[in-house]
């Protein structure tokens, strides 16, 4: 059986090797944060308040926060340590914080010794009064004793060094919360240098697991935390900055151009978004649940019968393929004689296989569904071959093949709906070019299909084109 989540988190920060939590402020991002292979996830007030337009300063109510993170959790597998800010009040609110925040199935909570409502803590540092210790270790103690899961984790934050009160009161402080039943203490600094946070480590010396936020002193390499025994290091607002950059980008281009084009290919396609969704989910329980549509899960044919394709049936009109028939041969040529790299000659191609084999192609001939191999057409090749390697007459013929090439009127394959028939997508006509064109057809049927994505490419290739 997996182990809780709160058994996990709680293993996090206790184990010797440093643990990383991704910064997630949706359901969304919390699931992009697994998904990217993170072992946890926090849950930033900052970035929670910023997603919903409002202010670090406790703009959300702490039912908002709960019933949001409550997405957050259900959307991934992994624990999530939410940042608690003050505890939205005093120890009372503390109790019923903890008692809530473990019924959505958060794995832990950060407190900080400030005062309610608080300020972020890169704001204004003389907005930044500390709570009272003694208080606040009734904080940590109440919140310990209402959890029902011995694993949920409580991490009191020591806002000392934010608050200009220095290194000895943020010891003391420490201190006083482990005592209280802390079970890590996150240190905090709004400094570039890491110097006051490594003081504080050197003199805190590993008593209790230590949890740093390196927003600011982010140039400090993470062998330096790892060196310091550090227990967890927060990313703490990266993903949500990612994406303010990658919205203000999108948002301007649009504005600007009016017009979709230079977006479009620069966005998650919208198949991500169903996939991150879990549509596939949904998708698999209505099969189990709901009684079979009628003509089955059909939603599109696509037609890809090479040369055939001009032969379907029961179409509105037939689609303007026509068979040309290639001859190739396969020769095993002596092996002085071996050639080793892709040879063009007027008429013809040799292509050397690793077995030895050299294949020679092909002949063009518009004879139908003609598919035998002729001694025209096996001399055409091979004299062709011969003429610019005469030993090639030694050698054996190893195979004869014929394929029929799906050739269109006008040499441009066929990729897209069928005119009147927007759910039958045809995919034919690449005369010789299919075997090359092939991963670029299925991409543009596969968006076309799944996203309704009309790839401009497609209006060159439209089969509506010949009606
Ligand atoms: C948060 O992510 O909301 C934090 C970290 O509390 S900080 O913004 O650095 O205070
Ligand atoms: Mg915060």
């Amino acid at each position: 059986m997996t182990p809780r989540k709160t058994t996990r988190l709680r293993q996090l920060i206790a184990r010797p090797e440093l643990a990383f939590l991704m910064e997630a402020h949706s359901g969304l991002s919390a699931r992009i944060v697994e998904e990217a292979g993170f072992e946890g996830v926090w849950g930033s007030g900052l970035t929670i308040s910023a997603a919903f337009g409002v202010r670090d300063n406790n703009e959300l109510s702490w039912s908002q926060v709960v019933d949001h993170v409550a997405f957050m959790v259900e959307a991934t597998s992994v624990p999530l340590l939410l940042d608690g800010d003050t505890g939205y009040g005093n120890f009372n609110n503390m109790r019923r914080l903890v008692r809530k925040l473990e019924q959505v199935g958060v794995a832990g909570v950060t407190i900080e010794d400030k005062l309610f409502p608080k300020t972020n803590s890169f704001l204004r540092s003389e907005r930044q009064p500390l709570a009272d210790m003694e208080e606040f270790c009734g904080k940590i103690k109440a919140g310990k004793d209402s959890q029902s899961d011995p694993d949920f984790v409580l991490v009191a934050r020591v806002e000392a060094l934010i608050a200009g009160w220095g290194l000895t009161e943020a010891i003391k402080r420490a201190e006083a919360y482990h005592a209280a039943g802390a079970d890590a203490i996150l240190i905090h600094s709004k400094e570039s240098s890491p110097a006051e946070i490594f003081a504080f480590l050197d003199a805190w010396d590993n008593r209790a697991p230590v949890v740093l936020v390196p927003t600011k002193y982010w140039r400090t390499p993470t062998e330096e935390f790892r060196a310091r025994r550090v227990g967890v290091v927060i990313w703490a607002n990266h993903v949500l900055r990612a994406s303010i950059t990658a919205m203000q980008a999108t948002a301007a281009r649009l504005h600007q151009d009016a017009a979709l084009l230079n977006v479009e290919p620069h966005v998650a396609p919208l198949h991500e978004v169903f996939r991150l969704q879990g549509d596939e989910e949904l998708q698999a329980a209505e099969e189990r649940y709901l009684p079979a549509a009628r003509g089955g899960a059909l939603s599109a044919v696509v037609l890809a019968a090479g040369a055939w394709s001009g032969g379907l049936e029961g179409l509105p009109r037939a689609i303007p393929v026509r068979p040309i028939k290639g001859q190739m041969v396969a020769l095993r040529p002596p092996a002085e004689s071996a050639i080793r790299r892709i040879v063009s000659l007027p008429g013809a191609y040799c292509v050397p296989r690793d077995d030895g084999r050299v294949l020679v192609g092909a002949t063009v001939e518009d004879v139908g569904f003609d598919e035998r191999s002729t001694v025209e057409g096996v001399n055409a090749m091979t004299s062709a071959v011969r003429r610019v390697l005469p030993a090639a007459a030694a050698a054996s013929i190893d195979a004869v093949r014929v394929g029929l090439r799906p050739a269109s009127p006008d040499g441009l394959p066929f990729i897209g709906p069928l005119p009147g028939l927007p759910a039958v997508i045809l995919a034919a006509g690449h005369y010789r070019n299919g075997i090359l064109l092939l991963p670029l057809t299925a991409d543009l049927v596969a968006r076309l299909l799944l996203d309704d994505d009309v790839d401009p490419a497609l209006s060159v290739t439209d089969p509506g084109r010949l009606v």
